[in-house]
């Protein structure tokens, strides 16, 4: 499996990639000014590269649960200065992270080389936004809105609905004129599931398989792995990295993380395990 991007490039999938976060909110940089945080950006970026990622998720907007929304040109000022600087000066494959439909296309034509939509296209003007942006859309899906999501999510049969969610969404998507080869599936881990249901998907992983499409996951440091095992944010490590190592035996081919070097590693092992080692 490959994904096609922008100016003639792809990404091989073959074995799983890891997708490092970079977030661009206020919280997650010092408070320097512009330029302190487009330089602390830039070499996070670079940290990430040459720990192992292939892919960097940029967001300009916190979608944590109980998160609020952020103004259209607030988040533009804080994505568009990070994507151009990554563009001319690190040789990798940009995300943006986003729900609007203006940021996908700025981001696009600022050189991000896919889309990562947690509301998956369900925006206004957002199926239109990223058919006409042609790069690659990650769907995600989510329960409700990160505000409120949390509060007794209900499925009957969690991957059962998520399944079909997705299809609902890969129809709307073809519908708009995305084309299938540009789609990556997420079941969205934390957003709108309580701990057993997380898990549950987790176990059901596989099913994801009858998609025949990339499928990203992301759960490094969420409540699944902190409620679990009752520790804070900063030590959930050992858990973020049994949940990658399980979801790449199920066929996960990106795993989006915090913690770049340490997945690394760990899909390093396990692809010496699948693949072997040459003498
Ligand atoms: C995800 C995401 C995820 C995709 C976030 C966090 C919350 N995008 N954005 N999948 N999670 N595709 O990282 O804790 O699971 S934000």
């Amino acid at each position: 499996m490959q994904l096609t991007l922008p100016r003639q490039r792809t990404l091989d999938l073959a074995r799983p990639k890891v997708m490092g976060i970079l977030n661009v909110t206020p919280d997650s940089f010092s408070d320097g000014g512009q330029f302190e945080r487009l330089d602390s950006a830039l070499y996070q970026a670079e940290q990430m590269l040459q720990q192992g990622a292939a892919i960097l998720d940029i967001g300009g907007e916190s979608t944590r649960p109980g998160s609020e929304p952020v103004p259209l040109q607030q988040e533009l000022d804080r994505v568009l200065p990070v994507i151009e600087a990554i563009r001319n000066r690190l040789d990798c494959v940009v995300s943006i992270d986003t729900s609007k439909a203006a940021v996908m296309s700025a981001a696009v034509q600022a050189g991000a080389d896919m889309i990562n939509d947690v509301y998956a296209l369900r925006a206004d003007g957002a199926l239109a936004a990223a058919a006409a942006a042609g790069v690659p859309v990650c769907l995600m899906h989510m329960l409700g809105e990160p505000k409120t999501m949390q509060q007794q999510p209900e499925y009957r049969d969690v991957t059962a609905e998520v399944l079909d969610f997705m299809q609902q969404r890969v129809a709307a998507c073809l519908g708009a004129g995305i084309a299938r080869e540009q789609l990556l599936l997420d079941p969205g881990f934390g957003f709108g599931k309580t701990l057993a249901q997380n898990y549950q998907l987790l176990q059901q992983l596989e099913q994801w398989q009858a998609f025949q499409l990339p499928l990203l996951v992301g759960m490094s440091r969420k409540s699944m792995v902190g409620n679990l095992l009752g520790l804070p944010v900063t030590e959930r490590l050992a858990g973020s990295l049994a949940c990658a190592t399980i979801a790449a035996i199920k066929g996960a081919h990106i795993i989006r993380v915090h913690d770049v070097k340490a997945t690394a590693d760990v899909l390093a092992v396990l692809d010496a395990t699948l693949h072997g080692v040459e003498e």
